[in-house]
C-alpha cells in the first residue's frame, strides 16, 4: 500500500487550462443550437475549474466520505492528532463539514469559503509544539463530511456538493457495511474517472479477527474492481490506534507534496465532460449544401417573388413603349391611353414614376402575392435545404439547422418584394434605335403632310380661279401626290417592319430582366436562408475541432 499514487502521470496545468478553454469555446459555439440541459455539466466544470485553479494550487483538499459510523470523524481526529470533530455513538454524528488546515489558515481562507466550510468549523493543524512533525502534510485541507447515506436529506446534499469540489476523496468503509449497495452504485461507481484521486480505506480493521482481514480486503477489492475502480489504493486502518493510520498518512503526504490532486481531479471531470459532449458532435464533417438544393431554393424563391410575372411585364412593357416610340405617328397617341404593364406593378422603370428605386418602401410593388402552391413550394425548398444541410449530423443539430433555415421566414416576403423593387429591369432609358425609327417616322409623316398641304393649296387655287402652281413630277406622278402617298406608305411599312424587331428585342429584355431578378432573389435566399444555415454548420464544424482539442490529453 505504500505505493499508493506512486508513478502516476503528471498533469500539466497549462495543458489542462488549454483543454478547459477549448471546452469553453465549444460551449460558446454550440450556444443556442443545443439544448441547455445537455451542457449543464460542461458549464459547471468550466466555472468550477476556473475558480479552483485561481484560488490555490498549493493546497490539496481531501474529503473523508462514507456511511455513518464508519469512522470518518475518528480518522479525521486521528490524522489531526486532536479531538476536532465530535465522535459519537448516536448516529449520524457529524451534521456539518469540519475542516482542518495544515499550514496557515489565512492562506486557505478563500478556498474554504468557496468549499463552503463555516468559519467555526475550521481548524488549524500547525503549532510550534509539533516542530516539523506535521510539515509533511503542509498544504493539506482535510474535510470530515457528514454521512452520505444519511436519514438526514441535508447531509446527503452537503456530501454531494462537496464531492463535486474536492481534489481527492478518501472513502471510509467499515467491516459491517463495506458491501452496502448505496456506496457502490451511487458513489464509488461514479468516481471511476477519478481513480487517480480516489482512495478507499477499510476502517475499524481492529474489529476483525486478524485472519479475517485479508479475506474482507479481497472481497472489497473485488467489489471495487466491479465498480470500475481497479487500481485504486485500498488500505486497512484502525482510527483507535495511532499506528493504525500510518498507511493513510503516507498517500496523503505524497498527494500534498505533488500538488497534483486538484489538477488530476479536474482532468477526470474534464475527461467525463468531453466524453459526454463527444456524442453531440460525433458525426464527421457535415455534407454541406449541394448545387441542386440551392438551385431548388432559388426556383422556389423566384416563384414566390413573382419573377416570371415581372419578367413578362417587362416584355409587354418593352413592346408597349417600343410601339409608342416607333409606331405610325398618327396612331401613336392611342397607345398612350393603354396602361403601361410595368407601371401597373408599381415597378421602377415605369415612365414618369420618378422614384429612386433604392428608396422604394418595402412591399412597395403590386406584384401579385404568391399563391398557396408557391408558398408551399418555398416551404418545401427551405425544408430540403435544412434536410440536406442537417443530413448525417448528430441529434439536435438537424433541428438547429431547420430552425436556422426558418429563422427569418417571416421577413422573407418583404425582403423578396424589396429585392424585386430595387432590381434595375433595364427599362430606364429608350434604346437608340427606337429614337432613330421614331425620327424616321416623323420624317415620312412630315413628307406626307407637306404633300397633302401642297395638294390642298393647288386645289384651293384652282377653285378660286387663281393661276395654278407649277407642279413638278417624278416620272408621271406629281411630286405632292408622291410625297403624300409615299409618306403614308413608308410610315405603314416602317411600322410593319419594326414590329418583329420589337418582339425579338422585347424577348431579349425579358430574359435580361429575368436574370437580374433571379440574381436579386438569390441574394435574398443567401442572406435569409443559406447564411443562417451555413452559420450553424460552421458552428458545428468549429465545435468539433474545439472538442477534439479539449480531448487531447
Ligand atoms: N474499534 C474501532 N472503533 C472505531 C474506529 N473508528 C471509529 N470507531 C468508532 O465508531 C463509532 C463511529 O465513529 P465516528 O468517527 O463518529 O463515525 P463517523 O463516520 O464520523 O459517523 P457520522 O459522523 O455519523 O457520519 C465511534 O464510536 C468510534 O469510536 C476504529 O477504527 N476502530
Ligand atoms: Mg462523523
Amino acid at each position: 500500500m505504500r505505493e499508493a499514487f506512486r508513478g502516476q502521470q503528471r498533469v500539466d496545468a497549462g495543458a489542462l487550462v488549454a483543454r478547459l478553454e477549448a471546452v469553453s469555446r465549444f460551449l460558446g459555439l454550440v450556444d443556442g443550437h443545443l439544448p441547455d440541459k445537455q451542457l449543464v455539466a460542461a458549464h459547471t466544470l468550466v466555472e468550477r475549474a476556473g475558480t479552483r485553479l485561481a484560488l490555490s494550487r498549493d493546497h490539496t483538499v481531501v474529503a473523508l466520505a462514507g456511511a455513518t459510523g464508519s469512522g470518518k470523524s475518528s480518522l479525521f481526529n486521528a490524522l489531526a492528532r486532536m479531538e476536532l470533530s465530535p465522535v459519537g455513538v448516536r448516529r449520524p454524528t457529524t451534521g456539518v463539514t469540519h475542516a482542518c488546515v495544515w499550514g496557515p489558515l489565512d492562506d486557505a481562507t478563500r478556498l474554504l469559503d468557496w468549499v463552503g466550510v463555516l468559519p467555526r468549523h475550521r481548524f488549524v493543524r500547525e503549532s510550534v509544539l509539533d516542530g516539523d512533525d506535521e510539515s509533511t502534510l503542509h498544504g493539506l485541507i482535510l474535510l470530515d463530511l457528514p454521512d452520505f447515506d444519511s436519514v438526514q436529506r441535508s447531509h446527503q446534499l452537503e456530501v454531494d456538493r462537496l464531492l463535486g469540489l474536492v481534489d481527492l476523496v478518501v472513502w471510509v468503509v467499515d467491516p459491517q457495511k463495506y458491501a452496502d449497495r448505496v456506496i457502490h452504485t451511487s458513489y464509488l461507481r461514479e468516481f471511476h474517472r477519478h481513480r487517480d484521486v480516489t482512495l478507499v480505506v477499510l476502517n475499524q480493521a481492529d474489529r476483525l479477527p486478524p485472519a479475517e482481514l485479508p479475506r474482507v480486503l479481497a472481497d472489497l477489492r473485488r467489489l471495487l474492481d466491479a465498480d470500475g475502480l481497479d487500481g485504486v489504493p485500498l488500505l486497512a486502518t484502525a482510527a483507535v490506534d495511532p499506528d493504525g493510520i500510518a498507511g493513510l498518512r503516507e498517500p496523503l503526504e505524497r498527494a500534498v507534496a505533488e500538488r497534483q490532486a486538484a489538477l488530476r481531479r479536474l482532468r477526470g471531470d474534464l475527461d467525463a465532460v468531453v466524453a459526454d459532449l463527444t456524442e453531440l458532435v460525433d458525426a464527421g464533417e457535415p455534407a454541406g449544401l449541394n448545387d441542386s438544393t440551392v438551385a431548388g431554393l432559388h426556383r422556389a424563391l423566384a416563384g414566390a417573388a413573382g419573377v416570371a410575372a415581372v419578367a413578362e411585364a417587362v416584355e409587354a412593357a418593352y413592346r408597349h413603349r417600343g410601339a409608342a416610340a416607333t409606331g405610325w405617328p398618327l396612331v401613336r397617341g392611342w397607345r398612350r391611353l393603354r396602361p403601361d404593364p410595368l407601371r401597373r406593378l408599381h415597378l421602377p422603370g415605369a415612365p414618369g414614376d420618378g422614384k429612386d428605386p433604392a428608396e422604394s418602401l418595402v412591399a412597395a410593388t403590386s406584384v401579385p402575392d404568391p399563391t398557396a402552391a408557391q408558398r408551399s413550394a418555398l416551404g418545401l425548398a427551405i425544408r430540403s435545404v435544412a434536410d440536406r444541410a442537417g443530413a448525417g449530423l448528430p441529434a439536435s443539430w438537424p433541428a438547429a439547422v431547420t430552425a436556422a433555415a426558418r429563422s427569418r421566414l417571416t421577413d422573407l416576403p418583404d425582403a423578396l418584394d424589396g429585392a424585386i423593387a430595387r432590381t434595375d429591369l433595364g427599362m430606364g432609358s429608350r434604346p437608340l434605335w427606337w429614337r432613330l425609327v421614331g425620327g424616321l417616322q416623323w420624317l415620312v409623316t412630315a413628307a406626307a403632310v407637306v404633300g397633302l398641304g401642297w395638294l390642298v393649296l393647288g386645289y384651293a387655287l384652282r377653285a378660286l380661279g387663281l393661276p395654278e402652281l407649277d407642279n413638278p413630277t417624278v416620272g408621271v406622278v406629281p411630286l405632292p401626290t408622291l410625297l403624300l402617298l409615299g409618306g403614308l406608305l413608308a410610315g405603314l411599312l416602317v411600322a410593319a417592319l419594326t414590329r418583329p424587331a420589337l418582339r425579338w428585342a422585347a424577348r431579349r429584355a425579358r430574359r435580361r430582366a429575368e436574370q437580374r431578378l433571379t440574381a436579386a432573389v438569390a441574394d435574398v435566399g443567401a442572406a435569409y436562408v443559406l447564411t443562417p444555415v451555413r452559420a450553424v454548420l460552421s458552428s458545428y464544424a468549429e465545435a468539433r475541432r474545439a472538442l477534439a482539442e479539449a480531448a487531447r490529453r
